[in-house]
């Protein structure tokens, strides 16, 4: 067993499934009340992303449209020169987003200049008085001290759904090798980012398995993104069954009870969602968004739908 997960684990299933499974009203509360314990009040992080590397990924991820292995129409381009990247870290300070997160569709960090040029990437965005965060895929513990060196906030690794449904989702690498790139962050002492997709396919128990993982990482994760799969098409899952907004607010209060000093994330999905499903996400939790037109290469609601949206709540970014 990976290190990440101590050996004997806080949280079982039965604790976690009995969370999941409160009645709803009073799992909100419950997750609302743990929320005003840990969280500041009426507070939303706002974080931008970019796209730094697009497409050609070797990865079988069923989901993803970046993926080598499937026919979609995305954008695809090598590593973005420097000026590019820049240029998008200060629109997106300027639009009020406080975390910049640089995605790159590879298996794993690349060993070459090309990771000197994301170090200098990350030193580059840290001058803008920003919170910088990656996600190029696997690290070796080499890398991610350098990545710490360099200025970098948090990595962001997720596991995406419950070791037991993962092999219908990925073959090409492992749940293992997931746990052990997330090991390396921590001990590099950068913060991990880790969260998964609902609306995979996935049973509620495979829900619940996820989130006893994830709130069973030692040090628990800083932030939990909770994505939804945004069905992309040429992607073998694109016409997957819709996930029901009861259990994505269930798995975001749960996660909120289980991961209290955590930022969750309400994700990849928010395009789908009723302003009122986001509010009630809210209610349970959840207080970080990505806000912006685009996620990597799907759409996201935009920064005027979002302050609409702020403002009809009062919530203030973080
Ligand atoms: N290649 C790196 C990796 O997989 O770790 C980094 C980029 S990858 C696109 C980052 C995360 O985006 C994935 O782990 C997955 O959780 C999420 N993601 C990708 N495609 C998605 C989709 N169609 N819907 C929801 N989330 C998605
Ligand atoms: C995460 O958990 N969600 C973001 C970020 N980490 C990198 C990515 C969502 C991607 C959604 C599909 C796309 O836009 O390509
Ligand atoms: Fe590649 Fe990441 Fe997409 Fe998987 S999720 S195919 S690793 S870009």
């Amino acid at each position: 067993m990976n290190t990440a997960i101590k050996k004997s684990e806080k949280y079982s299933l039965e604790e976690v499934s009995n969370i999941y499974n409160l009645p709803f009203l009073e799992l909100i509360f419950k997750a609302q009340s743990v929320h005003r314990q840990y969280q500041p009040l009426n507070k939303v992080q706002l974080c931008t992303l970019s796209n730094i590397k697009s497409g050609n990924c070797p990865e079988d991820c069923k989901y993803c449209p970046q993926s080598s292995k499937y026919k979609t129409k995305i954008e695809k381009y090598k590593l973005l020169p420097k000026n590019t990247v820049l240029e998008q870290a200060k629109e997106a300070k300027e639009n009020g987003a406080t975390r910049f997160c640089m995605g790159a569709a590879w298996r794993s960090a690349p060993a070459n200049g090309e990771f000197e040029d994301i170090l200098e990437l990350i030193r580059e965005v840290a001058k803008l008085k920003m919170e910088v965060c990656c996600t190029l895929g696997m690290l070796t513990q080499e890398q991610a001290f350098k990545l710490k060196e360099s200025g970098l906030t948090a990595y962001n690794h997720n596991l995406d759904t419950s070791s037991e449904y993962y092999k219908e989702i990925i073959t090409t690498r492992t749940y293992e090798d997931r746990l052990e790139t997330i090991q390396y962050i921590s001990n590099a002492d950068i913060q991990v980012c880790c969260g998964g997709i609902l609306g995979l396919g996935e049973s509620q128990a495979d829900r619940i398995s996820l989130i006893k993982t994830l709130a069973n990482l030692n040090p628990q994760p800083e932030s939990v993104p909770i994505n939804v799969l945004v069905k992309v098409k040429g992607t073998p899952l694109e016409n997957e069954k819709d996930i029901d907004s009861f259990e994505l607010v269930r798995s975001v209060a749960s996660t909120r009870i289980l991961i209290p000093k955590a930022k969750v994330k309400l994700s990849a999905g928010r395009i789908g969602m009723s302003q009122e499903l986001q509010a009630l996400a809210f209610l349970a939790g959840a207080n970080s968004i990505f806000m912006g037109e685009k996620l990597l290469t799907t759409d996201n609601p935009g920064i005027n739908k979002d302050k609409e949206l702020f403002s009809k709540l009062k919530i203030e970014s973080l």
